[in-house]
């Protein structure tokens, strides 16, 4: 019998909604209807918020620069916490977590209200005030919540920094942003090892003199150097704090946090998000898309270092009330059925996760969640990178079972929340499709011309409430990166087609950031970090497709004079990659090459770059080392361009 995933492929089978689903499902079809007045949809979600003051407009739009809910004041921890803990859900669980070791912990809407505003009242205790941004550096841990919402009670953007960033990224990522505070732990465990969070934060702090303040929270409790009066233990820190902290009115467009990613450049951006307008485009996506109803557990298995985990861990789940699970570690520790043990140990409802780690699944084998219960999943998602149709229709059958609608959301660290994506109950689905613009959002494909056309460029052509409001500390940059491209509409980089239905595919991106296992990684930045290896003259780096990680990095390295090319020195030269930038930028191979093949404008030929890394342009016994090699190859590909 032939394999029942290519037969679901060769049938082109889109898939129905669920009868039962549909009948209960949040999203309901006069939805999109309800939608054809944007601005008055969004300002029918921002009631679903509790606000101090309402908003005088809902959208003053002076491209490139949105503000919605305008004189409308609210607070973002007020929402996630204090009007739950008002009513029944004060003792319900809004974060379950399993640390790595496997360690538990619960906390309800009560325990969380309690840390948050602990936290909160000593941040403010210490001077942090309304505007000032504190920096956070944790591992997946409760405490990592606890920081971002009492961050958002007094007002304190925050910004957040994946725990696998090297020291410099991070050093970076607090030198642009300013921050006077660093929330960081000892270390945090992943793959049975530790991160030490601790002493990348004090490399990283030799040259931030804007930190005053160090909070360490033990989470190991391996040894670790405090300097004094800059150092202080988390419990230390909140032992004297009030037990309730006053939420600070946020106007509706003040900075909620910053947030780094990587673009077309070397320097990473930080991303501007603001209040009201962030907090009701998570809330009403996170209800819609995943369906929420009051029992369910939600698990979003991204990092918060992520935008993701910042919008899809904590304030939508919290917003809405939900009960949000949160795993410390990788999901082959101790063993490769980790994620099927923590479905069926939590009852898991709805499991968002990335198309690389279903990739992964999908290797490892069928046995891993066939030895678990998954009976309590009811909808799964995806985010990231796109599905490969066989990828979703396997989430769909091995770990859904067939019963749960499959939902392949796509957006971005700069759109704030889910922008295009099915409404589960509502949606036909087509394995490898993100399908429609949510309800409200005005996505469009155009040519080159600025013209809709059946493939090319997708933009957005109305602003939408979570939109970034900005680069910080760069302005100019924010107008060139997002609106040159076309006059008013923003470009957001990737490239997608529509199909005859006017369902949205994802093509990927269409500048220098490689998407490797659903993280942006910027190409100039590989480059830049190479080439800052004393041995290193020039470097090219590109993205070459990669079964499990979608795209793989694939460094061209041209040495200096005189300097002997080995495997040690490949070796050497991704470990300095991971150390200007972190082991996920790491590239997966280094090519040494006598020189770099470049247009007559001197950019640097990609598309053959491309077609070596990927074994169509050279023989397996050529090498790059002549330069005689380099010169013919190029010369086919002229002909060719
Ligand atoms: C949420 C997130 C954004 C980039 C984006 C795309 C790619 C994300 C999908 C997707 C196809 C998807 N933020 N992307 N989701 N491509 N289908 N469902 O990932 O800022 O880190 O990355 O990721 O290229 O521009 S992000």
């Amino acid at each position: 019998m032939a394999n029942p995933i290519e037969v679901l492929l060769k049938e082109k089978r889109t898939f129905k909604p669920p009868k039962a689903f549909a009948a209960h499902a949040v999203a309901q079809p006069r939805i999109y209807k309800d939608a054809t007045n944007p601005v008055r949809f969004w300002e029918k979600e921002a009631r679903a918020l509790d606000w101090f003051k309402p908003w005088r407009k809902a959208l003053e739009w002076k491209p490139p620069y949105a503000k919605w809910f305008v004189g409308g004041k609210l607070n973002v921890s007020y929402n996630c916490l204090d009007r739950h803990v008002a009513g029944p859900r004060r003792t319900k669980a809004a974060l379950i977590w399993e640390g790595e070791p496997g360690d538990t912990r619960t906390l309800t809407y009560w325990d969380l209200y309690r840390e948050v505003n602990r936290f909160a009242a000593a941040l403010r205790q210490q001077g942090v005030r309304k505007g000032a941004r504190v920096t956070i550096y944790l591992p997946m841990v409760p405490e990592a919540a606890i920081a971002m919402l009492a961050c958002t009670r007094i007002g304190a953007p925050h910004n957040v920094v994946f725990g696998g960033f090297s020291p410099d990224a991070l050093r970076e990522r607090i030198r642009d942003s300013e921050s006077t505070v660093l929330v960081t732990a000892d270390g945090g465990y992943r793959r049975g090892g530790v991160v030490p969070l601790k002493k990348n934060a004090d490399e990283a702090l030799l040259e931030c003199p804007t930190v005053k303040t160090v909070v360490v929270l033990k989470r190991t409790g391996q040894d670790v150097p405090m300097q004094r009066g800059r150092d202080v233990w988390w419990d230390e820190f909140v032992k004297e704090a009030a037990a309730y902290c006053k939420p600070e009115p946020m106007d509706a467009e003040d900075l909620l946090y910053l947030l780094y990613t990587s673009g077309s450049t070397g320097k990473p951006k930080g991303i501007i998000h603001t209040t009201g307008g962030y907090l009701t485009g998570v809330t009403a996506t996170t209800r819609y898309i995943f369906d929420l109803h009051e029992g369910d557990t939600f698990w979003c298995t991204a990092d918060v270092g992520w935008v993701t985990g910042h919008s899809y861990v904590v304030y939508g789940p919290l917003a809405n009330g939900a009960t949000s699970v949160m795993y410390e570690g990788t999901p082959d520790w101790p063993d490769k059925d980790r994620f099927w043990r923590i479905v069926e140990k939590h009852g898991v409802s709805i499991l968002y996760t990335a198309p690389t780690a279903i990739r992964t699944f999908m290797r490892w084998g069928e046995k891993y969640p066939e030895q678990c219960d998954l009976s309590s999943l009811r909808l799964l998602g995806s985010v990231g990178e796109p599905i490969n149709p066989e990828a979703w229709v396997w989430y769909w059958r091995v770990i859904g079972g067939g019963r749960c609608p499959v939902v392949d959301t796509w957006w971005q660290t700069e759109t704030g929340h889910i922008l295009i994506t099915p409404l589960p109950g509502v949606t036909v689905c087509k394995p490898g499709s993100a399908t429609k613009p949510f309800p409200g959002v005005d996505a469009a494909v155009l040519d080159d011309h600025g013209k809709p056309a059946k493939a090319g460029y997708l933009v957005l052509r109305q602003p939408w409430p979570g939109m970034l409001r900005g680069i910080w500390g760069d302005p100019e940059r924010y107008v060139k990166q997002y609106w040159s491209r076309y006059k008013d509409i923003y470009f957001t980089g990737d490239g997608a087609k529509l199909d005859e239905d006017g369902y949205f595919w994802l093509l990927g991106r269409v500048d220098d950031v490689i998407n490797v296992s659903g993280h942006r990684v910027s190409t100039m930045e590989v480059e830049s970090a190479l080439v800052d290896h004393p041995l290193v003259a020039e470097s090219a780096v590109i993205g070459r497709s990669h079964e499990i990680k979608g795209q793989a990095l694939a460094a061209f390295v041209t040495v200096k004079e005189g300097v002997a090319t080995s495997l040690e020195l490949g070796d050497e030269l991704k470990a300095h990659v991971v150390k200007k930038i972190g082991a996920l930028a790491r590239p997966d191979d280094i090519i040494f090459s006598a020189d770099l093949p470049k247009t007559r404008s001197g950019k640097i030929m990609r598309r053959l770059l491309r077609d070596i890394a990927e074994g169509r342009a050279l023989g397996d016994t050529t090498t790059l080392a002549d330069p005689a090699v380099v010169a013919s190859l190029k010369a086919k590909y002229e002909e060719q361009e």
